[in-house]
């Protein structure tokens, strides 16, 4: 049998489907990373908007991640939403015990439908004791925002939010700039401390779908976990997350979704 590559996912579970853990484990299948799992928050969400959520125990995520990997080593891990201070204590600390490596943090603070997905003191938290050991983060324009201390509007201060996220201990950074306005293509900046790269991509009209942070962020985590360097890693997964919002499709009422199986066909 052939080697798989493995990745595991501390992320929140999304009941759509779209975004979360669901969006990780789909976007890992499709390209072809077998995914490990450790819950960290439950939502009720549909595509519109998100009506509850509740944390898990700090202790219990602990123990899915020391489970996950009692058998097999994720080569990357991807790490989602977090909810709260214990949560995020309980991952770093578990983390640097078992000593993973490849961490891609997608700092993710508040829904896309505006519910705040993780507390002020979580927050601080993640910038303390996860920033400094992200191999990667991708924070949206709101989250560069927060972590930089900042206004992020243009690509002029995109590139100084990165500086200032990066001397805050990230190995490498990308800035999802795909807020930034709806006449210019999507553009994502990479800063790895030397090298900045923008990495553009047409924009897909009307299509605005739910969960393309989480696909982006673990596709990142599942080229790194097939050896891919970070570069390359997050180019392959800005391509992943374009031809997934390119093949959106309606299911019942909701947002349009992303097609992930179909955007990795040819990436196995
Ligand atoms: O898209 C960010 C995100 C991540 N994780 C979970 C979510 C969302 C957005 O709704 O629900 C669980």
């Amino acid at each position: 049998m052939t080697p798989r590559a493995v990745a595991l996912s501390i992320a929140g579970s999304d009941s759509s489907g779209g975004a979360g853990l669901q969006a990780d484990l789909k976007t890992f299948a499709a390209l072809g990373v077998y995914g490990l799992s450790a819950v960290t928050l439950v939502t009720a969400q549909d595509s519109a908007q998100v009506y509850s959520w509740a944390p898990l125990e700090p202790a219990m995520v602990a123990a899915q991640i020391r489970a996950a990997v009692s058998q097999v080593r994720p080569q990357a891990v991807k790490l989602g939403t977090l909810g709260e201070a214990g949560i995020v204590d309980a991952v770093a600390e578990t983390l640097a015990e078992l000593r993973l490596e490849n961490l891609v943090l997608d700092p993710v603070m508040v829904s896309s439908s505006g519910t705040r997905l993780l507390s002020e003191e979580g927050e601080a938290a993640m910038r303390r004791k996860l920033l400094p050991a992200a191999a990667i983060v991708t924070p949206n324009l709101d989250e560069a925002a927060l972590l930089s201390g900042i206004a992020v509007g243009n690509e002029t201060a995109m590139r100084e939010a990165a500086r200032i996220i990066h001397g805050l201990g990230a190995r490498a950074v990308v800035i999802k700039g795909g807020h930034l306005g709806s006449a210019s293509p999507a553009l994502d900046l990479y800063f790895d401390g030397r090298v900045f790269e923008s990495l553009q991509a047409p924009r897909h009209a009307g299509a605005d779908p739910h969960g393309t942070g989480c696909a982006f962020a673990s596709a990142i985590a599942a080229w790194l976990a097939r050896g891919a360097p970070p570069l390359t890693a997050v180019r392959n997964g800005k391509r992943f997350v374009t031809n997934a919002i390119a093949h959106a499709f309606v299911l019942g009422h909701g947002r349009p979704l992303m097609d992930h199986l179909l955007a990795g066909k040819d990436e196995l």
